[in-house]
């Protein structure tokens, strides 16, 4: 096997001939030692020098690209060759008879390629088409064994590679990023002791109780069967006429109406377990353990203008956000934080924790914070790792286990099968991207696809011939935790704890934990969505269940329908619901973050007669800060400065539409002011940035357009608005300062006009 590698040939860790002779007489206990082909001095120069690692190199053995770099394959400096390594040596012509004649049937490099061509595409997934992925690791702050033997917990300091795959749910595999759905925040840890995915949103709760509904939902919410209308959109009819008759989704429609659902960055927002899992001990103790991602950049969303608008400008916002901040070595974090609870606390609380509609407060169960997972890494290419990564919430690993939450026990199922398939049969775990670090030797053969090559006579146990292996790994191996006590054996039923009938409490939680903007959003929301819908009975059952949350937000939304708030839809239980006191944490406002401006978009809009000076001296001010300016103008080219210098245009305002940016500053110069005022996309620019709340900054006699969309820097009520500054050449050192640090809060909705009235 050496010899191979030298060669540079294909090497595949699965491949038990290519272990040698060890493979053939295993040992108890023995594993097989892989060698490593990005020790090679060829491969470490090949990764160094790739531009897609950009400025930071990810610290060796970190993220599986080493383990990948088996199958990577690069065509530079090599001929084209056909699928059979034939070289080609001409890929314009076909082969035909005579110059003017028919093509020949025999032209098999024409056909090869034709045909590789023609299915080149794979399904996409049935929900969860839309995605993007990065490489990177996780570090566990502490040593978790007294809660967990997974191994990614087993030590301070230790690293397992990670694989995360951020996606939308409804929208079709090139839909917009930025429209309002729940996000998929899914992480593939490749373990020592095998693969652990944990599936999850960015939302901590779920539409439905129980797996047996989830494909009416989401045949409701994908667009109609009949019209195939609308794309990547909760907002019509049947997705409306679904929730309204599905009481418990209330909890899940109240977040995927609030600025959740829009956030600004994959960067920007949490991640979810969602269900309760249980994490076990050597000892073969269990707890009870709810998973949270909590970005350190904190969290961020869109307005819902700016995100419809987005969806027009840049399809790819998410996408792209991601992966320029990767190639820039703005490697996005988010730290894991468990809340672990025993099965005799949880039967002390007022709801059931197997029901996914639920949440626990960290009021009731505080986060602790275990580790930090960093993005280093974008693929190589996205088919292969992006779309042919398959998440299963069956894999799990020794120390995590299954709760009996029946909307977990369905997708168990679910994931492994679909993943049949979209990837072609049982063998998609030996996709490259799919494959554990951990070996993998069992006795399951043949099928589609297979890569490896299994060796000998023995593909079945007890075996004597082959020396009994592979052999059972006994206690080191997985095992179910046990529960708490022998339970007594149940009847089978089809039905629902008692608990899992009252659907308002915590829908009405989060109401109340939330600021009077985002209050004011939700609303809006729910107003946008079911004005959309076309069937007033389907408007009204849905206001008539939000009456049963509060009376505010029913009201504003039945107003911004035009009809009175119809009588409040019968509770499905007799039991007192559950108070509970507001909770912080479920504002989006709570986590602003530990990043600053680093990476945040600033637009500095000018024209011909600019002061050059101050232009490039808060450029390079903010350049310094982390964040990424951009001179803007009406059309590319290059400025003429007042001082006869001239300034490069980075990008035009068509190309470089207002909602692309977080900030806006607009330079000084008589005659810049001047020609942008009269300019409507430079004036529009403005107003867009006003609308959407974010910080405004006018230079000298930059203040011209700002007067000329009539904005005085002072609010509605009469107050000053707090992210707008108009100053003299002179006092642009503080205003900026000001400027940055509203921009690291991200807006000012005080400034917000629309749903005042409530
Ligand atoms: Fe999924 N879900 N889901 N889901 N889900 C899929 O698997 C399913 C649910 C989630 O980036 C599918 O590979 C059922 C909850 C993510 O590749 C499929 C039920 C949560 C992703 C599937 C649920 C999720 C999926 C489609 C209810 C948050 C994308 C393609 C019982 C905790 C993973 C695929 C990626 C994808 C089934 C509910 C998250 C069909 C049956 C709850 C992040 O297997």
């Amino acid at each position: 096997s050496g010899q191979a590698l030298a060669k540079g040939m294909s090497y595949n860790a699965n491949k038990a001939g290519e272990h040698g002779d060890a493979a053939r007489t295993p040992q108890p206990g023995q594993t097989c030692p892989v060698p490593h082909p990005s020790a090679t001095a060829s491969t470490a120069a090949e990764t160094v020098a790739s531009p897609k690692v950009g400025a930071g190199v990810p610290p060796v053995g970190v993220c599986p690209a080493g383990d990948l770099d088996r199958v990577r394959a690069d065509g530079g400096g090599q001929r084209l060759t056909t699928n059979q390594g034939v070289p080609v040596a001409d890929n314009q012509n076909s082969l035909k008879v005579g110059l003017r004649g028919p093509t020949a049937l025999e032209d098999f490099i024409l056909r090869e390629k034709i045909t590789h061509f023609d299915h080149e595409r794979i399904p996409e997934r049935v929900v969860h088409a839309r995605g993007s992925a990065a490489h990177g690791y996780f570090e566990s702050y502490d040593d978790l064994s007294d809660l967990t033997r997974a191994a990614p917990f087993a030590a301070a300091g230790k690293r397992t590679p990670v694989f995360v795959r951020f996606s939308t749910v409804a929208g079709e595999r090139g839909s917009a990023d930025t429209v309002r759905d729940v996000r998929g925040f899914a992480v593939k840890f490749y373990t020592d002791e095998g693969n652990w995915d944990l599936v999850g949103n960015n939302i901590p709760v779920f539409f439905i109780q129980d797996a047996m509904k989830f494909p009416d939902l989401v045949h409701a919410v994908k667009p109609e069967p009949n019209n195939a209308i609308p794309q990547a959109s909760s907002a019509h009819d049947t997705f409306w006429d679904f929730a309204s008759l599905m009481p418990e989704s209330t909890h899940m429609l109240m977040w995927q109406m609030s600025d959740r659902a829009i956030p600004r960055s994959y960067r920007t927002m949490q991640g979810f377990g969602v269900h309760t899992f249980r994490l076990v001990n050597a000892e073969g103790v269990a707890v009870f353990c709810k998973f949270h991602w909590n970005p350190v950049g904190g969290t961020h969303s869109l307005v819902w203008d700016e995100a419809a608008k987005i969806t027009g400008a840049d399809a790819d916002f998410h996408r792209r956000d991601l992966w320029e901040a990767i190639e820039a070595g703005a490697y996005p974090e988010w730290e894991l934080a468990l809340q672990i609870f025993t099965e005799e606390q949880a039967e002390e609380f007022p709801f059931d924790v197997l029901d996914a509609t639920k949440l626990i407060p960290e009021e009731l169960v505080p986060l602790r914070v275990v580790g930090k997972m960093t993005l280093n890494r974008n693929p190589d290419n996205f088919f292969a790792e992006t779309e042919q990564v398959a998440f299963c919430t069956a894999h799990i690993v020794p120390g995590i286990d299954f709760s009996n939450d029946p909307l977990l026990q369905g997708r168990i199922h679910s994931y492994l099968d679909t993943q049949i398939s979209r990837l072609g049969g049982v063998n998609f775990h030996e996709i490259p991207i799919n494959a554990p670090i951990a070996p993998v030797h069992n006795n399951q053969r043949d099928g589609m696809h297979r890569q490896s090559i299994p060796r000998g006579r023995v593909a079945y146990e007890p075996n004597s011939l082959g020396g009994g292996c592979p052999f059972q790994a006994g206690m080191a191996g997985f095992t179910t935790a046990a529960s708490r006590s022998p339970q007594p054996p149940e009847d089978k039923v089809r039905g629902k704890p008692e608990l899992f009938a009252e659907h308002y409490a915590q829908a009405r939680l989060f109401w109340i934990s939330q600021t009077p903007a985002e209050q004011t959003h939700i609303v809006n929301a729910f107003r946008f969505e079911l004005s959309r819908v076309q069937t007033q009975a389907v408007r009204q059952r849905l206001v008539s269940m939000l009456a049963n949350v509060d009376p505010i937000l029913a009201e504003g939304v039945a107003d911004g329908l035009g009809f009175a708030v119809p009588p409040a839809m019968p509770l499905a239980t007799d039991d007192p619901a559950p108070h509970y006191e507001p909770s912080p944490a479920l504002s989006l406002l709570s986590r602003p973050g530990s990043v600053g401006i680093q990476t945040r978009k600033v637009a500095i809009l000018a024209g011909h007669g600019v002061d050059a000076v101050s232009l490039k001296a808060v450029y390079a001010d903010l350049l310094a800060a982390g964040a990424v300016p951009r001179v803007v103008a009406p059309q590319l080219g290059q400025l003429a400065a007042a001082d006869g210098s001239r300034i490069d245009i980075e990008i035009s305002i068509e190309a470089g539409p207002p909602v692309l940016y977080d900030a806006v500053i607009v330079a000084d110069g008589d005659t810049s002011a001047a020609m942008l005022s009269r300019d409507a996309g430079a004036l529009d620019f403005i107003r867009q940035q006003h609308l959407h709340c974010k910080p405004i900054l006018a230079i000298g006699s930059g203040k011209e357009l700002l007067l000329k969309v009539g904005l005085t820097g002072d609010l509605e009520d009469g107050t000053a608005d707090a992210a707008l500054w108009m100053v003299d050449a002179g006092a642009v050192d503080a205003a900026l300062e000001q400027f940055k640090a509203a921009l690291a809060g991200h807006r000012d909705f005080k400034r917000e006009t629309d749903g005042v009235a409530l």
